[in-house]
């Protein structure tokens, strides 16, 4: 495989991973690091994200490194070059290689050779796809990893994810626990105040029978929104006052999110209301505003709802 010789012949490597990179990422840089011979670093444009963090110990990433100095840059889990910050693809003298699992986006067209299937799951099997024959101990531990994350602990997973997890497992020398409590560390201390705050502040209202819930906190907004779809909101709404600007992230129940679309139907409605931005996915969004006035925000919220639903709110 042309694909593969090309990596194995390179001689200094530069694995880079997208902007705040994921697990599915660091995994998929950490796996090429373990498995390959040669001279291969690593690197991120800023930083990794959170929840990579536990992964990503004890491997460098190193900061601003001059990519003149590889022969090879290979990007990793990354569809375009607006997510690589400062690195200039265009520029790279040596070859550039790209192994992803993305929609395409400029990056497929740019790089000298690919390996993309935007059908699979994760970057990560495709990494073990590649180098089913040399992945290692610790490769194998970081591929697992990007295979459950990316398909968020298996739910949207199929019969290629769990062979290629069973077929990783053993090798790993770890246990399937082993591999999620990598996956969730414990969570800090100030976030869990924060949600545990926000719980004790919850104002329940049932609207056409979905459970809307809003509270507000002084910071870990998104976090303690997230955390009331657990309890058994179908959309929790979190505000966080600050001194001259509101910050507001809201989720919303998978399978509500047919009749609504919290990013366009609710947030973007009420940038007027927030005298800012705001905006998002289906399932979650978030905005920030000048409007300090947090119970004119809270009730256009809930008359959106309102509208949304087609009934009047009932308290719980
Ligand atoms: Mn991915």
């Amino acid at each position: 495989m042309k694909f593969k010789e090309k990596l194995k012949g390179s001689n200094g490597i530069l694995v880079l991973a997208h902007h705040n990179a994921d697990i599915d990422a660091v995994a998929s840089a950490i796996a090429l690091y373990e498995i390959l011979d040669n001279e291969v670093s690593l690197t991120v444009p800023d930083t990794v994200s959170k929840g990579a963090k536990e992964l990503a110990d004890g491997y460098n990433f190193i900061e601003k490194p001059d990519q003149d100095e590889f022969e090879t840059l290979i990007v990793v889990d990354c569809p375009s070059t607006e997510q690589l910050g400062s690195f200039d693809i265009g520029s790279f003298e040596g070859t550039t290689m790209l192994v992803d699992h993305h929609s395409p986006g400029d990056l497929h067209e740019l790089v000298d050779f690919k390996y993309i299937d935007s059908e699979a799951r994760s970057t990560s099997e495709l990494i073990y796809q590649l180098f089913k024959e040399e992945v290692n101990e610790k490769a194998s531990e970081a591929l697992i990893c990007g295979i459950v994350a990316d398909t968020s602990h298996l739910r949207f997973a199929d019969k290629e994810q769990f062979r290629y997890i069973s077929e990783l497992l053993p090798k790993s020398g770890k246990n399937y626990s082993d591999i999620l409590s990598i996956l969730s560390p414990p969570v800090d201390r100030s976030e869990r105040i924060a949600r545990l705050k926000a719980a004790s502040r919850l104002e329940n209202y049932d609207i056409d029978g979905k459970l809307i819930s809003f509270s507000e906190v002084g910071s870990f907004e998104a976090a303690s929104a997230r955390s009331f779809l657990k309890v058994g909101s179908d959309v929790s709404v979190v505000f966080s006052q600050r001194d001259d600007e509101i910050r507001v992230s809201g989720r919303c129940r998978r399978g509500l999110t047919d009749i609504v679309h919290l990013g366009e139907d609710v947030f973007s409605e009420l940038e007027e209301v927030l005298r800012g931005s705001a905006g998002g996915h289906d399932a979650a969004a978030s905005g920030n505003g000048s409007n300090t006035d947090l119970e004119e925000v809270k009730q256009a919220f809930l008359e959106r709802f309102e509208e949304i639903f087609g009934a009047k709110a009932k308290v719980l």
